[in-house]
């Protein structure tokens, strides 16, 4: 199948998603014509059958905000006509979803009817989608696709909920490639660049936005560190990463703390991390918790959003409520103190993270792409 995709091209969870399925449909044989504002920073062009589209925006003194929308239907348009491609899968609602719908009216005008498949990754759903802002433009565009799809079972159930839906929504979960995984230098020889000998190190990753509270994640592990050696590696950058700094120096944990700010060696530090954090406010799925556990590395977690579905309580890890610290140290505690226990969590962990292995996602989106193709027919 030939197949335009577009995404957020940068470190978020859905561009992440759309980037590693672009290049999985492509080892499949698939043409896939990745069409974003960048190249999406995950894309390994060393693939033939990946092809890469920029939308460009012209700037103009008397815009104030840039019409990126115009420009993405613009060149979808042009994708679909010139590529002939099959259909569009679009990642994240706003405005992607708006975009490829201007595309598709646009497109009828010289008789092409090409399908639309999007994907809702949560944000686009409950922090931004459903403020008064966005939420009749993102309604239209998901009762106005072909298929709609979510990344877990409670984002589909936010998404009734929030929305008035006329359309079916289908759950394809979020995935891992054990392939890559397994490829991954495995040196345990590493771990003494992260931790003194004796320590624990437990790990948080995220574009530390607000959502994913992370303070929460320096309070846990402030407990934690007082009755079991330990280091808190945090990954990736964001706005709060300054009021993270402040709360690091004011528990006096600051020498415990290393920000590594973003890394392109995330696999490996899960890979030497004993323990992974993720109490956030909300998330559709977790994408960060599953790729920990991929990597053997158990998670201690809030029980908000998809996370139940990802995270199995007593087995994978723990859930608590947002915010509940003490509950939160208290299962890390009990994970870390027992080897044997924590090598039962990191094996319970790994194997629970095979039900989402591409092996079993991928055909699901093939299955839908096939599906849509048909019924435009
Ligand atoms: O919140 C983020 O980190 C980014 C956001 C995105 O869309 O890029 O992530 C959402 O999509 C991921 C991939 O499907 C999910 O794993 C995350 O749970 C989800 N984030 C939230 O719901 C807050």
């Amino acid at each position: 199948m030939n197949i335009g995709i577009v995404c957020y091209p940068t470190y978020g969870g859905s561009g992440v998603v759309a980037t590693e399925l672009g290049m999985a449909l492509a080892q499949k044989g698939h043409q896939i014509h990745f069409v974003t504002s960048h190249q999406p920073v995950k894309l390994n062009f060393l693939n033939h059958n990946l092809h890469f589209h920029e939308v460009f925006v012209e700037n103009y003194p008397l815009f104030h905000y840039q019409p990126y929308n115009l420009a993405l239907s613009s060149k979808l348009v042009e994708s679909v006509e010139k590529y002939k491609l099959d259909l569009l899968h679009v990642h994240y609602a706003i405005p992607h979803a708006y975009a490829a719908y201007m595309a598709k009216q646009m497109l009828k005008d010289i008789g092409i009817d090409i399908p639309i498949v999007t994907t809702l990754h949560g944000t686009d759903i409950t922090l931004v989608g459903s403020h008064p802002v966005y939420k009749p433009a993102v309604e239209f565009s998901i009762n106005h696709s072909d298929a709609v799809t979510t990344v877990s079972q409670s984002l589909k159930n936010d998404t009734l909920r929030l929305f008035s839906i006329k359309k079916e929504i289908e759950v394809i979960y979020n995935f891992i490639d054990f392939e890559k995984i397994e490829a991954i230098e495995k040196d345990e020889l590493l771990r003494c660049n992260l931790a003194d000998p004796g320590e624990r190190i437990m790990t948080h990753v995220s574009n530390l936005r607000p959502v994913k509270r992370i303070l929460d994640v320096l309070r846990i592990f402030h407990k934690v560190q007082q009755q079991i050696p330990a280091k808190l590696i945090l990954v990736g950058d964001g706005p709060d990463k300054e009021k993270a700094n402040l709360l690091a120096k004011e528990l006096g944990i600051n020498e415990k703390v290393l920000f590594l700010g973003k890394s392109d060696e995330i696999r490996k530090i899960l890979y030497l991390t004993d323990l992974f954090l993720l109490p956030s406010e909300t998330e559709s799925f977790g994408l960060a918790a599953l790729e920990a556990m991929a990597e053997k590395t158990p998670v201690i977690s809030s029980n908000t959003g998809g996370l139940p579905e990802v995270n199995i309580h007593g087995v994978t890890g723990f859930l608590s409520n947002v915010g509940d610290v003490d509950d939160m140290a208290k299962n890390a505690i009990y994970i870390l103190e027992n080897d044997q226990r924590l090598e039962e969590f990191k094996n319970n962990a790994y194997e629970s993270a095979h039900q989402f292995s591409i092996d079993k996602i991928l055909p699901k989106y093939e299955e839908l792409y096939r599906r849509v193709i048909k019924n435009q027919m």
